[in-house]
């Protein structure tokens, strides 16, 4: 499947080609995994191409590197910088972005502190996450075999790329099966997440989801869905979450940068709720894209415009 993917690539604060950006096969993140990533949408609005949390995003990756002793050159500041110029150099109208911080090429051997610290920034487009109709008809979920990392084994608040060795066994037993997308239960056997999605469990009127201790990624869709059931008046708790909920919730969707928020309509082959989106659903589907993508006042200070 080919990457639909823009020119410019940002390296170490400067701009090199798709094709330059290349790494040797001896650095140390492929043996090791040692990479820390984001993953951000640019939206096309009626003012120009916006960048979404892009402060929150940063922020996040700046901690995931810190968490690791991964120490770079570049300040929060200087890589925002970089984002909105990587938008900029790139003429996007909308992408999804994506930053790399990855130990680099030097010694072998699992001690990481001595290889350099090599920083990237991409830029593709990305359509739909769980496909084209996921987000209007919802998707067909399972609950995974495989458990989430568990909180002593690998830190679920850093977004690293071993993370997804983790995330790719959830993805591949779920599409092996005929599932869109798996949900991982915690190592206490409660509901974490899906292979690259927070889930949310509504039941009575309340709005559920689990909290970091069920070794979920901090999302930041998931801050944003916080914020927008707030304001809509509907109760959010974030607490430990039996798998059986899933079963008997009214509604049930995921949310992430890149799936944005998605309906689930079915869990292990039973229908969630009447087997199609609910309406708590659909509203805060319905503002967060009304916000992302500029139709409706950016009330949260959510956007950072790049022209
Ligand atoms: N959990 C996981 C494991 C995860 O990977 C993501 C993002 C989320 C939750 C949601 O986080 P946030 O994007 O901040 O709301 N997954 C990324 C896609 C992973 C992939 O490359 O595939 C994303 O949505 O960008």
């Amino acid at each position: 499947m080919a990457l639909d993917f823009y020119e410019k690539v940002w390296h170490n604060g400067k701009f090199i080609s798709w094709n330059e950006a290349t790494i040797h096969v001896a650095s140390h993140v492929v043996s090791y995994g040692s990479c820390l990533f984001e993953g951000i949408r640019a939206y096309e609005t009626p003012k120009g191409p916006a960048i979404m949390r892009l402060a929150d995003h940063v922020d996040r990756l700046a901690n995931s590197a810190k968490i690791y002793r991964t120490e770079t050159s570049f300040t929060r500041e200087q890589l925002r910088q970089a984002m909105i110029e990587l938008v900029r150099v790139n003429s996007v109208k909308s992408c999804y972005i994506r930053p790399l911080i990855f130990r680099g090429y030097g010694g072998l051997g699992v001690n990481p502190l001595n290889n350099p610290v090599e920083i990237y920034l991409l830029a593709w487009k990305w359509g739909k996450y769980l496909g084209d109709e996921a987000l209007k008809q919802g998707v067909d979920v399972c609950v995974s075999s495989w458990n989430r990392i568990a909180p002593n084994t690998l830190p679920a608040m850093a977004k690293a790329a071993a993370n997804y060795m983790n995330a790719q066994l959830i993805k591949m037993e779920a599409i092996t099966n005929g599932y869109t997308e798996g949900i991982a239960l915690d190592h206490a056997g409660n509901i974490s997440e899906g292979s690259g999605e927070n889930v949310f469990v509504v039941r009575n009127g309340t709005i559920y989801t689990p909290p970091l201790g069920s070794s979920v990624l901090p999302g930041i869709t998931r801050a944003s869905i916080i914020q927008l059931a707030g304001e809509a008046g509907i109760p959010v708790v974030e607490q430990v979450l039996v798998r059986e909920i899933l079963y008997v919730a009214d509604e049930v969707f995921f949310s992430g940068t890149a799936a944005e928020v998605t309906p689930v309509r079915s869990v292990d082959r039973i229908p969630v709720g009447k087997g199609q989106p609910g309406p708590v659903t659909q509203q805060l589907q319905k503002r967060y894209l009304d916000i992302v993508e500029g139709r409706a006042e950016d009330k949260f200070g959510w956007l950072t415009y790049c022209n």
